[in-house]
């Protein structure tokens, strides 16, 4: 896929083996003339360059994709998985927010799951989910696990890529939003996550006038227990840091490991107040020509904490403000003007920082960044105490990309790609010399960009996903509220080409990742009786002849097990006001038999993948007989896989 192709009539018949010209096209061997190529490009009004890109995702039926994307799901609280480069979308995941078809958020497993991301008493059923992060083994994707943060409500989910189901959603009340959240530290030791809106930690009350005191951001670095799949918020801490508005992260990589970067938009400290005699945020938030790349020792954070140099907030180990300051965790360098993208480059050696309100990708160096630290070069210090570098001793250089530049991914030829939000385009340019070679146009908005392994050690280059907000004009009309629309980019050809236009219709998808597909090896059943959040074979499982209904007092519980294509009891009876404990186990051990179970009017839908055991408990409210069924299409006798929930009154 390196050369660009002249010729149509050359590059397509070499391809595809078709007539060009007005020739007759081969037989289709159903006795009918096919039209010719030109014929259907006239037809259908496709230029060369239409078909050269539909040549280069088309992929035809049983064939795989090359690579997979994870991307948020915005407000809908999910991951999307797509294929590349034909774009087609292959799960949703249930995240945050309950997904039927998996029967996510129905039974007792999920619930169990989506309870830990209870804020104070209550289930959130929504979360804005912004960056997806695929773990890492020495800064390379390794396959195994996903994280994502929900912006509004401070939470971390962790999904399992071995069968691509979420598995445990954390958050603390120390912080009350994030943003730089998930990104994960080169060996996924750490799941990292920091604030975006300051509050008082761990939730208190203090009032707004009192911002610049009371109200603070942190970076809460999650343990993550590769062996366990699951993050351990006894071994977490976080760092505290001043009420600047934390915006993106990322963590050091190679030279830099130990380190990670977090911009910030508010300097200025500004708290709103529009109605109350204050300028309104957005330009309060703007007025100062710089703001703070915040540089953390996370290795020196460690130590701290092992010495006991930490305060307990909101049940969270805390290195405080001062401590921070004071140790050489937390440095500051002046980042120009309200930015918004941070990103390391493959060698770990440069910090590339979107100006957003200013025209240039800066790009600080690790190396400069460091000798200025150890030798205790500052040029001063914040209102709190944290040392500050001086923005020239600190930059390798900056590069003049164009309007609003965003978010940097990387190729495998020392060339990064910025997007550029207010001139909508994405923007080449080269490491080495900070020269812009190339732009390609995208619809439109473009936010973040994702290439292919884009943001690791070793980024692969060749695809690269443009994440455009509202997709004005590019797709039939569907009301006033647009789809997102991800545009795949061509990275081979000498000029950049867009290949590929995929409406997103669930959200606003922030950002992605890119991963080689043969890096996933999902399994394809699950043991028998296994219970996919706990990983082992549920107490509750039951094997064929073992069904049976067991009362003790008002505690019914239902031992039932599925196969093609009945359920075993059909028929439960239980008395109103029983508790109902009901444990399904799915016999089959195929790849392809799942079955649903269905309860009318008692809002339960379970899904049952080959092998699992799912729980759901409930109280038989409500008198009645209730159907229940199974709700994918399992076999020729599907419909006739059902029973009744008789509840006497
Ligand atoms: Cu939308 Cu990364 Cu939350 Cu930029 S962020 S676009
Ligand atoms: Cu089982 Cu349909």
């Amino acid at each position: 896929m390196r050369s660009i192709t002249i010729s149509l009539c050359v590059s397509v018949t070499a391809v595809a083996g078709l007539a060009c010209g007005g020739g007759k096209a081969p037989s289709t061997g159903g006795g009918g003339t096919s039209s010719t190529l030109t014929d259907l490009m006239k037809a259908r009004g496709l230029s060369e360059i239409d078909v050269q890109a539909a040549l280069k995702t088309y992929t035809p039926s049983g064939k795989l994709d090359e690579y997979m994307v994870f991307a948020s799901g915005g407000h809908s609280g999910q991951v999307i998985v797509i294929g590349v480069p034909s774009m087609r979308i292959l799960k949703y995941i249930g995240v945050f927010t309950p997904e039927p078809w998996q029967g996510y958020g129905f039974d007792n497993q999920t619930k169990d799951v989506m309870a830990g991301g209870k804020r104070g008493d209550r289930d959130l059923t929504w979360a804005d989910t912004h960056h997806p992060a695929l773990s890492e083994s020495g800064g390379d994707y390794d396959g195994k696990y996903l994280f994502i943060g929900d912006k509004a409500n401070a939470r971390i989910a962790v999904i399992d890529l071995k069968d691509f189901a979420t598995k445990q959603i954390v958050t603390t009340e120390l912080i009350g939003s994030d943003h730089g959240a998930a990104f994960v530290t080169p060996n996924t030791d750490y799941v990292v996550e920091t604030t975006q809106y300051a509050t008082p930690l761990g939730g208190a009350f203090a009032d707004l006038k009192e911002y610049k005191d009371k109200y603070r951001g942190a970076a809460v670095f999650w343990k993550f227990d590769r062996d366990k799949g699951r993050i351990d918020k006894d071994a977490s801490f976080a760092i505290e840091f001043p009420p600047y508005v934390q915006d993106l992260a990322d963590a050091g990589k190679k030279v830099s490991d130990g380190y990670a970067f977090f911009n910030s938009i508010n300097t200025e400290l500004a708290w709103g107040g529009n109605a109350e005699g204050n300028p309104p945020m957005e330009s309060g938030m703007s007025q100062n020509d710089m703001d703070y790349l915040h540089v953390v020792n996370w290795r020196k954070a460690e130590e701290l904490i092992k010495a006991g140099k930490f305060e307990t907030i909101a049940g969270m180990k805390v290195i405080r403000l001062a401590t921070a300051a004071e140790e050489g965790v937390l440095t500051f360098v002046p980042e120009p003007k309200s930015p918004h993208g941070v990103d390391v480059t493959p060698d770990g050696e440069d910090i590339v920082v979107g100006g957003k309100l200013d025209t240039h990708g800066t790009v600080f160096s690790f190396s400069k960044i460091k000798a200025l630290i150890e030798q205790k070069k500052y040029e001063g210090k914040d209102p709190y105490g944290v040392p500050i570098l001086a923005f020239k001793d600190a930059i390798r250089g900056q590069v003049e990309l164009g309007l609003g530049p965003l978010h940097t991914q990387f190729d495998d030829q020392g060339n990064a790609y910025t997007s550029l939000f207010l001139e909508t385009v994405v923007a080449k340019w080269s490491l080495k010399d900070l020269k812009v070679l190339d732009k390609v146009s995208t619809h439109y908005n473009i936010g973040h960009l994702v290439a292919a392994e884009g943001d690791t050690v070793s980024p692969d280059g060749r695809f690269l996903i443009a994440m455009n907000k509202w997709a004005l004009d590019r797709f039939n009309k569907v009301g006033p509220l647009l789809p997102q629309n991800f545009q795949l980019v061509d990275l081979t050809t000498p000029k950049m080409q867009v290949l590929y236009d995929l409406p997103l219709p669930l959200g606003e998808p922030h950002y992605a990742q890119m991963i080689k597909a043969d890096k996933l090896a999902p399994i394809e059943i699950y043991a028998p009786g296994e219970d996919p959040i706990r990983g082992e074979v549920s107490p509750f499982a039951v094997t064929g002849g073992k069904e049976r209904v067991e009362r003790q007092g008002d505690q019914v519980h239902v031992y039932m097990t599925a196969i093609r294509s009945h359920f075993t009891p059909d028929i439960v009876r239980v008395k109103l006001g029983d508790t109902v404990h009901w444990h399904v186990t799915n016999l089959e051990q195929a790849y392809d038999a799942t079955h649903g179970f269905a309860i009318n009017s008692y809002n339960i839908n379970l899904s049952l993948e080959p092998g699992e055991h799912s729980d759901v408990t409930f109280k038989a409210d409500r008198a009645g007989v209730f159907p229940m069924y199974c709700t994918e299409f399992c076999s020729a006798l599907h419909l006739e896989m059902a029973g009744y929930l008789v509840v006497e009154p």
